[in-house]
């Protein structure tokens, strides 16, 4: 790849590897003289159908990455409700390089489209600051992605910026700087690399508003109709505009952050209305919970027999995850025991892999137990696949081989695996899942569960207890069918917790959110509340949430401080 305009011109460059200097650009969509020094890289690689062309440049400084791309493109287009399908730049970072395959807390995935509409796929909203303008014959972009750590000369990081190129509806084909598989958004190791330099001693960063800015746009889209107290927040908003703060002359960095101290503090001594209380809210994980741990649970794997439609056995497995700390031989010490399935296609390895490894959720459950945010619990991840393989009939397998040999081998609530001592520990034990696993848990909770489970946690799928898709194709049918159930079981509604979730961009959407509507109409039984002291059921709703494992962690981020409280 060589750099098609430089100034500073690099042969020595490897293939994967581009150069950034040092610089504070105004990201304001004009090209500022400070990017003229910079190496403009042609992006060389091509997918589909695409005739556009792009140059990208990057300058840094000690507190973030800029991103110039020049994009080439006769016909914009942000028509698709896909933002990927849209006319956009896509930003991948790695900023410690270390090319975990899975985004971890260094990693992120950001996008921009022709209108300067963002969207976040991995990473922390408050870190992109972007500008966009339209030229005669495509646009320009200018974004920022604030670091975590103070970059040096020589640092390298993970890099990869995409354009998607659309026409219409449709991404007609992207072009990216070094990933040809298409595939970066699942996999850091695909990034090429940016090394840092240029900068010169005791030179200094230029100014930042973006921080103070985005804070305020956080600000603005606020629903304060949510809160006794709107006003604090309005006020502390500062009576300034982006060209004002970034003209530059007129503010000190000083005055800045007192402003952004003043506004922060301001959105922290917001307090919700009663009514607005009883909603569940959505809140976005902070990235630092899929940090490595330094309180790490392990992960065993236990070995099982499970009864097959044949009359015959199948030689099944589960994981378990056991947190820090956990003494076998400490009998005096007893665990909560979530059981958590995977979604269709997906197995019993999926979230935690098996002993020694260190997937997204373990770190998420890591971190949330070494900060307080729930008590150490022991957390088991079975499969719906092998037994009678059939998710309306796990339960059977749950009950009657798995919680008899997870309850007695690890130091839970049950006294012995009878079926009277696993009831008798109901309350220290919650099952949730993920799509089918979703349609699991809504199957566990009719068909018998309740004398085992106090919690269930169905994320991103309906019951299906009158058949397939049945929460969203007869909701009210489903509805009155749950409650029944319910109020044969003897059970009322302080005796159970439903705590579920899914995103406005998930396909589960539609079927789940009819049901629960349904299911809300039936308050003998399921008496809708966020706060368990008032209520036993509740629906999450993530604006941007989609059919992924991605969000569905986040929900559990939100969900889990909630179970085994009542
Ligand atoms: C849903 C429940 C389950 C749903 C999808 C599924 C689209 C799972 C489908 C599959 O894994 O094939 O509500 O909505």
């Amino acid at each position: 790849m060589t750099p098609i305009s430089t100034t500073a011109g690099n042969d020595a460059i490897a293939p994967k590897r581009i150069a950034a200097y040092f610089g504070s650009p105004v990201v304001d969509g004009k090209i500022d003289p400070v990017w003229e020094k910079v190496p403009a890289y042609q992006a060389p690689h091509r997918s589909g159908d695409t005739r556009v062309s792009a140059t990208f440049r990057v300058l840094w400084d000690d507190r973030a990455l800029y991103v110039l791309a020049e994009v080439k493109d006769g016909h914009l287009s942000v028509q698709s409700g896909t933002p990927y399908m849209q006319d956009s730049l896509e930003i991948f970072l790695d900023e410690d390089n270390n090319k975990s395959q899975e985004y971890g807390v260094d990693d992120l995935q950001f996008r921009v489209n022709v209108e300067n509409v963002q969207t976040v796929d991995k990473g922390d909203a408050s870190r992109f600051y972007t500008a966009v303008s339209k030229t005669e014959d495509g646009y320009i972009v200018e974004a920022r992605v604030a670091l975590r750590k103070r970059p040096v000369n020589g640092t390298v990081m993970g890099l990869e910026l995409q354009i998607n190129d659309a026409v219409g509806e449709e991404r007609v084909g992207t072009l990216n700087l070094f990933d040809s598989t298409g595939m970066a958004w699942n996999d850091t190791g695909l990034f090429g690399e940016v090394l840092l330099s240029g900068k010169k001693f005791n030179e200094q960063s230029g100014i930042n508003p973006y921080d103070l800015l985005i804070l305020i746009r956080e600000a603005q889209s606020m629903d304060f109709t949510l809160y006794k107290n709107p006003e604090v927040v309005k006020n502390a908003i500062p009576d300034v505009t982006a060209e004002d703060l970034l003209g530059g002359q007129e503010v000190t960095q000083e005055w800045i952050d007192e402003r952004y101290a003043a506004l922060k503090a301001a959105i922290e001594s917001l307090e919700m209305t009663e009514e607005a209380a009883n909603e569940k809210y959505f809140r976005a994980m902070p990235t630092d919970y899929l940090a490595d741990s330094d309180r790490p649970g392990t992960i065993e794997t236990l070995w099982y027999e499970a009864d097959n439609t044949e009359g015959g056995k199948d030689r099944k497995k589960l994981h378990v995850y056991l947190p820090y700390g956990y003494d076998a031989s400490d009998k005096s010490v007893r665990y909560n025991v979530l059981y958590l399935m995977h979604g269709g296609g997906e197995n019993e390895d999926l979230l935690f892999g098996g002993p020694g490894e260190n997937r997204a959720l373990k770190r998420i459950i890591d971190n949330m137990i070494a900060r307080g945010d729930i008590e150490p619990l022991i957390v088991v991840t079975p499969s719906f696949y092998g037994g009678k393989n059939d998710v309306a009939l796990f339960h059977e397998e749950l009950i009657g081989t798995i919680l008899p040999l997870v309850e007695t081998k690890y130091n839970t609530y049950a006294k012995s695996a009878a079926p009277a001592d696993l009831k008798a520990s109901r309350a220290h034990r919650a099952f949730g899942g993920f799509s089918m696993g979703s349609v699991t848990t809504w199957h566990l909770f009719a068909k018998g569960g309740l004398d085992y489970f106090k919690y269930y946690i169905p994320l991103s799928g309906d019951s299906w207890a009158l058949g397939d898709r049945s929460g969203g194709l007869k909701p009210e049918e489903t509805a009155a069918f749950l409650a029944r159930v319910v109020r044969e079981s003897g059970y009322k509604a302080q005796d159970f917790y439903i705590f579920s979730a899914t995103g406005k961009q998930d396909i589960a959407y539609p079927n789940l959110k009819p049901q629960i509507e349904a299911m809300k109409k039936h308050d003998d039984v399921f008496r809708y509340s966020s706060k368990p002291e008032k209520g036993n059921f509740y629906f999450m709703e993530a604006e941007d949430g989609s059919h992924t494992w991605y969000w569905q962690n986040q929900y559990l981020y939100n969900i889990l401080p909630d179970l085994f409280k009542g």
